[in-house]
């Protein structure tokens, strides 16, 4: 008989060895999905510790469980750091993940039947502004926000027209394809005259805005600010929501009990960390981002590639959006590009109407900037993708090129424990 213990430590290595195996094609290739990136040690560790089997329903200082002191301890400084970070006037750390944290708002701020606006996805507005998603679960009626395809942004003028005539009870903003800062003023100051929310989804952004680039979402206008904690800004998964502090309660209870009920309190450590780390790198790391995008940007516009939106200088975020029907499309370039280790998404473009076969290819550079690469390297990188997709080099040798260039970049910048090696200290 063959002894159930067996099969399932067989089961158990094929998992570890599938783990094992991504981790190192991680460590060789060149990870540029924009709404990626990784933690420093201290939060890998953290994120391994017993906080990771706890419970702490309720609130700072009053939870529905026992054994909570220090989870109180962690949490409360998370709070305070992203207050201070953000100047925000109060702060919910508990949404897991930044959809859970579109939901609270989008619950606690309109009912059903109301109107909203945002971006449709082809023009950037992530899945969760649309009717597939939280606007179509709560019931709300959904506009278009008007989209220059040209300038990739909203159009200022005819989005305070349509808002008059439409007059939403809430209007938002913040996008998935996001190369420019958003026009919150005007928009705050036509919602003002029709009595509208302006919430504001920094998911992309928010390490930009850490580091007081990009755009400043709570003095440009935002009522609230929601926000997953892992794409630019370098916290584990999770996700926070600013707000001024007239909406504390209302967003606080749509979060707990509404949408969580035991909160990741792994990640909240992670996140305590990760506040810390951008309060005192932030800025050079966000400059550092926008400067490798640009390079990045310019290297392969030079090189024969359609990068968009050349006549504003490409981007001011970290993402560089290319048009590359006439390489095969969105589909067969990404996969090719996986092939030599260079992992990017395919991804819709404004005038696309089938998400399977979009014309784009977005590319992310904060997860390269936190590795500690710079412009030269952007540079470098355009040139592996020429050589790949223009001039028709083989997968092999530019995934060799790819590998030699990774090996010099294994550690994580911008956090206190840079390039040294941190010991743990929750074993031995
Ligand atoms: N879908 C993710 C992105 O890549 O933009 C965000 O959740």
């Amino acid at each position: 008989m063959q002894a159930r213990g067996m099969t399932g430590v067989d089961e158990i290595e094929a998992i570890m060895h599938a783990v094992e195996e991504h981790q190192e094609l991680y460590r060789n290739a060149l990870p540029m999905i924009a709404s990626e990136n990784v933690t420093s040690e201290r939060v890998r560790i953290l994120l391994a510790s017993d906080l990771s089997h706890r419970y702490a329903e309720g609130e700072v200082g009053a939870r529905f469980y026992q054994g909570c002191r220090y989870i109180d301890e962690v949490e409360g400084r998370a709070i305070r750091w992203a207050k201070e970070l953000f100047r925000a006037e109060h702060v919910n750390v508990k949404p897991v993940s930044g959809v859970t944290a579109n939901i609270a708002a989008l619950f606690a701020l309109t009912s059903p039947g109301d109107t909203m606006m945002a971006l449709s996805v082809p023009d950037g507005g992530h899945i969760s502004h649309s009717a597939y998603s939280v606007p179509g679960l709560r019931g709300l009626k959904l506009e278009e926000i008007p989209f220059d395809v040209r300038e990739m942004n909203i159009d200022i003028d005819q989005m305070v027209r349509a808002m008059k005539e439409v007059r939403p009870k809430l209007i938002l903003l913040g996008a998935s394809l996001f190369l420019f800062p958003h026009p919150i003023h005007e928009i705050r100051l036509a919602a003002d005259e029709i009595g509208a929310t302006v919430v504001y989804d920094a998911s992309h952004v928010l390490g930009l805005i850490a580091g007081a680039k990009f755009q400043d979402p709570l003095r440009e206008g935002a009522d609230v600010v929601t926000s997953s904690t892992h794409k630019t800004f370098p916290g584990p998964q999770g996700a926070m929501i600013l707000c001024k502090g007239s909406l504390k309660n209302k967003i606080d209870r749509a979060v707990f009990p509404g949408t969580v009920s035991n909160h990741h309190l792994h990640h909240i450590a992670g996140l305590a960390v990760t506040l810390q780390e951008m309060l005192h790198f932030g800025a050079g790391y966000a400059a550092q981002i926008q400067a490798n995008a640009k390079s990045l940007a310019q290297a392969l516009y030079e090189s024969g590639f359609k990068v968009l939106c050349e006549h504003k200088g490409f981007t001011e975020s970290h993402q560089v959006v290319i048009d590359v029907r006439e390489l095969g499309g969105g589909d067969a370039v990404a996969k090719r590009l996986e092939e030599a280790y260079i992992i990017t998404n395919k991804n819709m473009l404004p005038f696309d109407t089938e998400p399977d076969s979009p014309s784009g290819i977005r590319l992310g550079v904060q997860e390269l900037t936190r590795t500690g690469m710079g412009e030269s390297e952007m540079i470098e990188i355009a040139s592996l993708m020429r050589r790949l997709l223009i001039e028709g080099e083989s997968v092999a040798s530019i995934k060799e090129d790819v590998k030699s260039l990774k090996s010099e970049f294994q550690n994580v910048h911008y956090s206190f424990d840079d390039g040294a090696a941190y010991q743990n200290p929750f074993h031995g």
